[in-house]
């Protein structure tokens, strides 16, 4: 098996990572502005696919089977993003006699409505929000309309039925809103998805959002594995999640696990995939969507359980059996947590920060992962998604993964670029995400209420305090207390070269 990585940047190394460790070649595409990027130099082979322009080389499908053709690739991974959830590509892709390292074409096409979804869910028993079980006609009328919205109750939210991740999305409070979000939510997701089907769902108040990762295989098997927690979003972005949640307790961690298991068996899904429910206040679950795909934030589900999902993805689209032990999947070891980082001036509403990295340092050290595309010298391109690593800790305990968190953002130096590293820090510090107080708008309430107080700022003060904290548990030997009093606003890069001075160097 010779498989071809039909994506770009940590993903594509990630998913090649485990290519090399299963003794399998892998093949990397690039396009124009990736001539150079880590994927294209970690792959066995690397194949030109076009410009930049995702449309003109990533999101390509016949260039991307060409490429096959010529390789001898025999299997295609998508990643995520780009082409993983387009049906017609899986699909491509086995009609071209190779194999699609994902979910079957169908199952994918069927999940990507959201009201199909909810039907499977409903069909396997899952509770659902109240709402619509169709889309709400194309001619439906104002009035009927109304009617409907009264029956499910106000506030409500009108969802595109090819929707997901919050695009065309739009609350309605009371019933003199509801005509004019209808409308809008149907251009929106006429124009962003080609489809002007809606729905209307009750919106549930300040849920939690937790996920469920499953893993199906050819022969009927669904083994579903411990949730991750991931109400950590700034505008439908996930920016931090971690495994497992601290509102799930082990009886609804039970019932999460087979109602996902339930909802996947139903439509006969196979390799990796993750249902997404909504909790709310008090430990009621609600299915919302499932992605059929593997995602960003597997990470965590792999430090907590051990189990290496890509590798299982290939297992199983080889044929494979799913021999893994239940219960070890449902029993977290540890806890891991993962912060995305971006290319974004946190400072200037995460305004994206493309541009060449000029210095990196990657944290290391017990229970530090670091999941990257990013290299010195590098170029974050401006036309792809922005992330340029995810940082991933484990610990025995919630508390030690938070606290090697702070630790590796600390280590993390990235020149020439902004990146999220000090909003991060900020939220690692906040004594609500430390409690384990928050919801989905949790990251948008913090925010509002810093009113713009530069991040930067409080971070590097925090740094200082941390590092005038470290340098008095040292004042016995007292010729490295000096350390601490290095002038505020130089770089950290200096003070450690300083205090490695001062120590004699050795560390
Ligand atoms: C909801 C909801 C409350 N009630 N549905 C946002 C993204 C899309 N996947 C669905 N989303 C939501 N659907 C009902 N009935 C709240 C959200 C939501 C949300 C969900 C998960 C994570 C972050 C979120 C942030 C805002 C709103």
């Amino acid at each position: 098996m010779k498989i071809l990585v039909a994506n770009r940047g940590e993903i594509a190394i990630r998913i090649m990572r485990a290519c090399r460790e299963m003794g399998l070649a892998s093949v990397a595409v690039y396009s124009d502005c990736d001539r150079e990027a880590p994927h294209v130099r970690y792959a066995n082979e690397a194949h030109p696919i076009g410009p930049s322009e995702p449309v003109k080389s990533y999101l390509n499908i016949d260039r991307l089977l060409d490429v096959a053709r010529r390789s001898g690739a025999t299997a295609v991974h998508p990643g995520y993003g780009f082409l993983a959830e387009n049906p017609a590509f899986a699909r491509a892709v086995t009609d071209a006699g190779l194999t699609f390292i994902g979910p079957t074409a169908d199952a994918i096409a069927l999940m990507g409505s959201k009201v199909a979804a909810r039907r499977a869910a409903i069909r396997a028993g899952v509770p659902v929000v109240p709402g619509t079980e169709a889309p709400l006609g194309s001619e439906a009328t104002d009035a009927e309309i109304a009617a409907i919205a009264e029956s499910i109750g106000y506030p409500l939210l009108v969802k595109a039925v090819a929707g997901g991740g919050g695009k065309g999305m739009r609350t309605v409070a009371s019933p003199a809103e509801l005509a004019a979000a209808v409308q809008t939510a149907r251009s929106e997701a006429g124009s962003a998805f080609g489809d002007t089907a809606v729905y209307i769902e009750r919106q549930l108040e300040r849920p939690r959002h937790v996920e469920v990762q499953l893993l199906g295989d050819l022969h009927g098997t669904v083994l579903p594995f411990v949730e991750r927690e991931c109400s950590i979003q700034r505008r439908h972005q996930k920016v931090i999640e971690e495994a497992p949640s601290l509102a799930v307790t082990p009886s609804l961690r039970s019932a999460l696990a087979s109602c996902a298991a339930s909802i996947a068996r139903g439509v006969g899904y196979t390799s990796a995939g993750t249902i997404e429910f909504l909790l709310d206040a008090r430990g009621e679950f609600y299915f919302l969507e499932m992605n059929t795909r593997l995602q960003v934030e597997h990470p965590v589900t792999e430090m907590v359980t051990g189990v290496d999902l890509v590798s299982w993805q290939i297992r199983i689209a080889r044929g494979e059996r799913l021999t893994l032990d239940p219960d070890s999947l449902l029993t977290p070891r540890g806890h891991a947590v993962e912060c995305r980082v971006y290319a974004e001036d946190p400072d200037s509403g995460f305004m994206p920060s493309p541009g060449r990295i000029t210095g990196l340092r990657v944290p290391h050290g017990p229970g530090v992962r670091d999941d990257s595309g990013a290299y010195e010298g590098g170029e974050v391109p401006i036309f792809y998604d922005p992330m340029i690593s995810k940082l991933i800790t484990w610990g025995e305990t919630r508390p030690q993964a938070l606290a090697r968190m702070r630790r590796a953002l600390a280590e993390y130096e990235v020149r020439g670029i902004k990146t999220t590293i000090p909003f991060f820090q900020w939220v690692l510090t906040d004594a609500d995400f430390i409690a384990g107080r928050f919801d989905t708008g949790f990251i948008d309430r913090k925010l509002s209420a810093r009113n713009g107080a530069p991040l930067r700022e409080a971070s590097e003060a925090q740094q200082e305090l941390a590092a005038i904290a470290a340098a008095l548990s040292h004042v016995t030997s007292a010729a490295t207390a000096p350390t601490a009093m290095a002038p505020a606003g130089s770089s950290r890069w200096k003070d450690r070269a300083r205090s490695d001075a001062v120590r004699g160097g050795g560390h």
